[in-house]
């Protein structure tokens, strides 16, 4: 398409993307999610989006065009639109490439500082290096689009620092909060802006949440490290610690409001929920074979087994009563989980709640409102016109020893 003007495509930013890098002794079993983060930023289809990155390489992988004897990869850049402000984004994550002969950091040419130091660089140069695109584009990069870093170069505006709440095997949160610390005290040095954005939401444990909290707490920090939760495999606030950043960089007055992560969640499976929903009236509209009508139905029928296998498990993380539930009128038990203190992390709120007509209960349903297992989107409980008979009989299957 032909450029209507110079500033097509919005503002330019060019984003670097750091956090604990290093060796499995540094970073313990696993990478604290720079890539994905990346990976979900940029490429934007669900398709494209991979959960497994480089970081252990050979020697012919790292000499290679894509990592290109650097430690650091261009993600390529993105287009997005936020509040009518357009952004050109161009995204680069700084990690440490190790050596898969001898498990140490590659050694780059000229370069020998440590990654605290490096990775805050702006000025990035590399000529002729490609865009990163997936694990196995290495070796064979001709059969992947193939991008260049422009000029050869990169001036940085703004840093994500990425901060993991996971709990990882071989990785204390001492090592994790020295290192951030460190790399958010060499951002504050350069004056440039920073949002420090925790990883893997979706697998968080409460001391995670609190250490990251803590962090940008410090007095060093002056209140100004604003932080986004993140889960990169449910895709949840990754576009809005971009928009935040951007905003921060462009001096903007105007702020994004980032929802913290339950929050942001459910509007996520809100909107997934919806777009299924539009999509399955579609497919039903548009489409008279009646195989594929009958291969829907019983995917849905599949579907609803799996969610009531699920659903005392649910139950059980809300803590709820399991003998009120046996006991209670169906209307009641949705009355209970509604005033639930949690239910915004398992339910979506539908516009209407209804509970069956009262006595028999049997048919009550919860409408438009689904139970989720917040761990794993795959695996959520949508209860819609979940009648109450079956529900019970999940959950008593759910009380059998070894079920
Ligand atoms: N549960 C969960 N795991 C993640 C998420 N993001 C990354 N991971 C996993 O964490 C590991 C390291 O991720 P990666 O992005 O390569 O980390 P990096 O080394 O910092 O670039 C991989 O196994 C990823 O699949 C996330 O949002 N949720
Ligand atoms: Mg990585």
């Amino acid at each position: 398409m032909a450029k209507k003007s110079e500033n097509i495509g919005g503002k330019l930013m060019t984003i670097s993307v750091v956090g604990l890098s290093g060796t499995e002794k540094e970073k313990g079993q696993l990478g604290i999610g720079k890539s994905c983060l990346c990976n979900r930023f940029v490429r934007t289809s669900a398709d494209d989006y991979n959960v497994d990155h480089i970081s252990v390489l050979s020697q012919s992988d790292f000499s290679g065009r894509v990592v290109n004897n650097d430690h650091f990869l261009y993600w390529g850049n993105v287009q997005k639109e936020y509040d009518e402000q357009e952004y050109r984004f161009e995204v680069v994550e700084q990690t440490e490439f190790v050596d898969d002969s001898c498990f140490q950091p590659f050694k780059a040419v000229g370069k020998t500082e440590s990654y605290v130091k490096r990775c805050v660089a702006t000025k990035l140069q590399s000529a002729e290096k490609l865009m990163y695109v997936c694990k196995n584009q290495l070796g064979i990069e001709k059969e992947y689009e193939q991008r260049l870093i422009p000029d050869g170069k990169l001036s940085v505006d703004g840093f994500l620092c990425v901060y993991d709440v996971s709990l990882v095997p071989g990785r204390t949160w001492e090592k994790q909060n020295e290192i951030t610390a460190a790399i958010l005290q060499n951002i504050i040095k350069l004056k440039k802006p920073v949002v420090l954005v925790t990883s893997k939401n979706d697998e968080s444990c409460e001391q995670g949440v609190r250490e990251a909290e803590r962090l940008v707490q410090r007095k060093e920090f002056k209140g100004s490290i604003p932080i986004v939760e993140t889960s990169s495999h449910d895709n949840v606030n990754v576009d809005q610690a971009f928009f935040l950043l951007a905003q921060m960089i462009d001096k903007s007055k105007a702020r994004i409001k980032v929802a913290n992560y339950a929050e942001a969640l459910r509007i996520r499976r809100e909107q997934l929920d919806f777009v299924t929903e539009a999509f399955t009236q579609l497919i039903r509209i548009h489409v008279q074979d009646h195989n594929i009508l009958a291969m829907m139905a019983h995917r849905s029928a599949k579907k609803l087994r799996k969610q009531l296998a699920k659903l005392p498990q649910v139950l059980t993380r809300m803590q709820l009563s399991t003998d009120d539930l046996h006991e209670n009128d169906w209307s009641v038990v949705v009355r209970q989980i509604r005033s639930h203190r949690d239910f915004s992390v398992y339910f979506s709120t539908g516009s209407r709640l209804s509970s069956g007509s009262g006595s028999g209960s049997d048919t009550g349903t919860i409408s438009e409102d689904s139970i989720r297992d917040t761990r794993d989107e795959r695996s959520r409980i949508s209860l819609q016109s979940l009648p109450s008979r079956i529900a019970r009989k999940a959950e008593k299957l759910g009380k059998r020893p070894g079920t």
